[in-house]
């Protein structure tokens, strides 16, 4: 019996790293009896006489669990949007933010194709930069030929294990490649040349990097709050936790409550308006969502 970690299931195997080997496995027969999935990131007991032919026992309990991508036992998220192409839009990234706070995941941002943007793009890349620091978020500006830039972006997936999230065509795929061109990982470019359109990176796979592991995905597929109600959206703003117990009111939506603290930061600068409409938004959205039975 050994220890192992699931980094790719597929077609009923499920592919167990242990030790720098990878061993093709099935479940134990009365998994799907007691209705147990193993998922990809799960540690897992294993026993296996050769590469082929293993059998996973049992499944330790999970850190956390996401459904889309399913994956489970995530240490952080790796945000990352473009610079340019396609254009920076930070209402899908506070969007993104929220979906990862919501799993109570850490999250990193990367703007990529920062070798694309003219001058004025990157004074306003490097303010964003500034903006989402002073909340506490780590972000890096990088583009792939710039190894400053990719040796700090392994330096952050070290050791952990990452979901990589992100719209399609930002550079996700191709980041990783630089960071270790052993992965040659699909990109969007191969992909259409080859006419299987944007269907890349459609199952979920663990990559090794630096004794980190990475799942490149399609990113959150739902960008909706399907499950987040309008109290826990102000917890997903970390910049808001921070001055809310200054709120008149307790469980104050920071909406139209007087004598509210988080307006208050807004007015006076810090909190950016920017966050705070977005913040605003998302409400609304949550408020107008249909029951769904
Ligand atoms: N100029 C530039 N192009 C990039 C960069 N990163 C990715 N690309 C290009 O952007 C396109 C989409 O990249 P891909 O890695 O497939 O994006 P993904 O869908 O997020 O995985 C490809 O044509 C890449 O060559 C970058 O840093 N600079
Ligand atoms: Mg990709
Ligand atoms: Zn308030």
């Amino acid at each position: 019996m050994a220890l192992g970690k699931i980094i790719k299931s597929l077609s009923g195997f499920y592919y167990v790293y242990s030790d720098g080997e990878v061993y093709q496995c099935r479940g134990r027969g009365n998994f799907r009896k007691r209705k147990i999935s193993p998922l990809v990131g799960d540690l897992v007991e294993f026993k296996a006489d050769n590469l082929e032919e293993g059998y996973i026992l049992s499944i330790e309990d999970r850190k956390n669990e996401l459904v889309r991508p399913p994956i489970a036992n995530v240490d952080q998220a790796l945000i990352v949007t473009s610079a340019v192409h396609p254009d920076f839009n930070a209402l899908l990234l506070d969007r993104f933010l929220v979906l990862v706070e919501e799993k109570r995941i850490e999250p990193f941002i990367v703007i990529s194709k920062m070798d694309q943007v003219d001058d004025e793009r990157r004074k306003a890349m490097e303010a964003y930069k500034d903006q989402y620091e002073k909340i506490g978020y780590s972000v890096i500006l990088s583009s792939v030929n710039d190894s400053e830039s990719m040796d700090l972006i392994q330096s952050h997936l070290a050791d952990r294990t990452t979901v990589i999230a992100g719209q399609s065509g930002v550079g996700k795929s191709s980041m990783l490649n630089s960071i270790d061109p052993r992965l040659s990982i699909d990109t969007d470019e191969i992909s259409e040349s080859l006419g299987r359109g944007k269907h890349t990176t459609r199952h979920v796979e663990l990559y090794e990097i630096s004794d980190g592991l990475v799942a490149d995905t399609p990113g959150f597929s739902s960008l909706e709050f399907g499950e987040l109600e309008q109290e826990q959206l102000p917890e997903c703003f970390p910049e808001f936790v921070e001055v809310q117990n200054d709120c008149k009111f307790r469980g104050c939506l920071h909406h139209k409550e007087p004598k509210c603290a988080v307006k208050k930061a807004v007015e006076d600068g810090e909190i950016a308006k920017k966050r705070y409409d977005h913040y605003l938004q998302f409400l609304n959205e949550i408020q107008t969502r249909k029951p769904r039975y």
